[in-house]
């Protein structure tokens, strides 16, 4: 299964390597190609191939994007053990029969060409990109225990995603599927990845958004309760910024009273916390106005806790302390973290049961 967007110099090396391979293993295998109209003719190159060598191509109408490409990589092809691999030679041919016979053997059933596994290397790669293929790799460290999830080079048989809905957009099909697929064993198969022989490479940073994206919901999909607690836990953050900033700013600028400071920077942190929950920690479709009024209910219990709290430091631990005004603010700014980091698990805890719980 190989996916092309302008591939044409390297699909003729490609597809012999693959074939030298393959029937030098004794494999039985067929070369899905799926081309997105690539401009540089490599859907009629491909279709050319096919006269020589076992080539099915698959023509699509225009850049449709790399998974969906694979999935319908996966419906024309006829075989039990599917292998994908990219076109630009980045991926040796010369593994596919190791990662094949893991498979029939059923040693694993789901194999990753890894440049992570004892053995594997990446070659001629500049630094910039050692770093980020690194830290990506570590992003998706708690989905899988495969030492390089973000290979585009694997194998896999087919019962591994029979009935598994995948989700399209995601640019890292491989790791979506070891997050989501039905397997009892994945292994290894060390490779050496080459830098793409010829053509241009269809990175940018918009690649690495869309990456940090998938991310994020392969973890919702996996750990759905830490997941949304660690977003409502960094939205609540930024959220105890603003109302720190308000608070020390009405409090310290207009000298309002510490108590009408606490409730403006409330309304105003808890707004912001509602449409992020909403649109991104629990994605809700729900009705606005009624949540948002949940969010704030829940909220002002979580508030007049908040309050209490407050009130108990100020009024009777400070002087019983003997704490002067002098102190006080910095008291009262670390009696706040504290006190929202309680109301916050409180929070957490109503919102995911009542404000969004039927999206949940
Ligand atoms: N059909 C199809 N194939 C695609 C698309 N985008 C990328 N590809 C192919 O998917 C494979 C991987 O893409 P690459 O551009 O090599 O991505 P990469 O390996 O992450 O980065 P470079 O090797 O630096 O270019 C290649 O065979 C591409 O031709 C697409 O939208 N549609
Ligand atoms: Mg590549």
């Amino acid at each position: 299964m190989i996916p092309t967007y302008n591939e044409k110099p390297n699909l003729q090396e490609l597809v012999s390597r693959i074939d030298d391979a393959c029937k030098g293993a004794s494999i039985d295998a067929e070369i899905v190609i799926v081309d997105d109209n690539s401009p540089d003719g490599t859907g009629a190159h491909a279709e050319e191939l096919g006269k020589e060598y076992n080539v099915k191509v698959v023509h699509r109408s225009g850049k449709l994007g790399l998974s969906t490409a694979v999935m319908e990589g996966f419906e024309a092809a006829s075989g039990d053990t599917l292998v994908v691999m990219d076109a630009d030679l980045s991926h040796p041919p010369e593994k596919i029969p190791e990662m094949v016979r893991k498979i029939e053997s059923d040693e694993a059933q789901m194999v990753v060409g890894s440049r992570y596994a004892k053995g594997g290397a990446v070659e001629n790669w500049p630094i910039h990109r050692r770093i980020i293929s690194k830290c990506a790799t570590l992003l998706a460290r708690g989905l899988t225990k495969v030492k390089d999830p973000m290979s585009g080079f694997f194998a896999l048989r087919r019962s591994v995603i029979d009935g598994v809905e995948l989700n399209p957009i995601g640019y890292k099909i491989g790791l979506e599927i070891l997050v989501k697929g039905k397997y009892d064993s994945a292994a290894e198969v060390p490779i050496t990845f080459a830098d793409r022989k010829a053509g241009k490479s269809k990175l940018g940073a918009s690649v690495y958004l869309k990456y940090i994206d998938h991310c994020i919901r392969l973890y919702e999909h996996k750990k759905p309760w830490l997941a949304r607690y660690v977003k409502f836990t960094f939205i609540g953050g930024i959220g105890t910024v603003i109302n720190l900033a308000i608070l020390w700013t009405a409090v310290e600028v207009f000298f309002a009273h510490y108590l009408w400071a606490a409730v403006l920077a409330f309304v105003v942190a808890d707004t912001n916390n509602f449409i992020w929950n909403r649109w991104w920690t629990f994605r809700s479709k729900g009705k606005v106005h009624i949540q948002y009024s949940q969010f704030l209910l829940v909220s002002i219990n979580g508030l007049m806790l908040n309050l209490i709290f407050l009130k108990t430091i100020v009024e009777d631990l400070m002087p019983a302390l003997g704490i002067g005004e002098d102190r006080a603010s910095v008291f009262l700014v670390v009696a706040q973290v504290i006190a929202i980091f309680l109301v916050s698990i409180f929070n957490f805890i109503a919102n995911s049961l009542w404000t969004f719980s039927d999206d949940t």
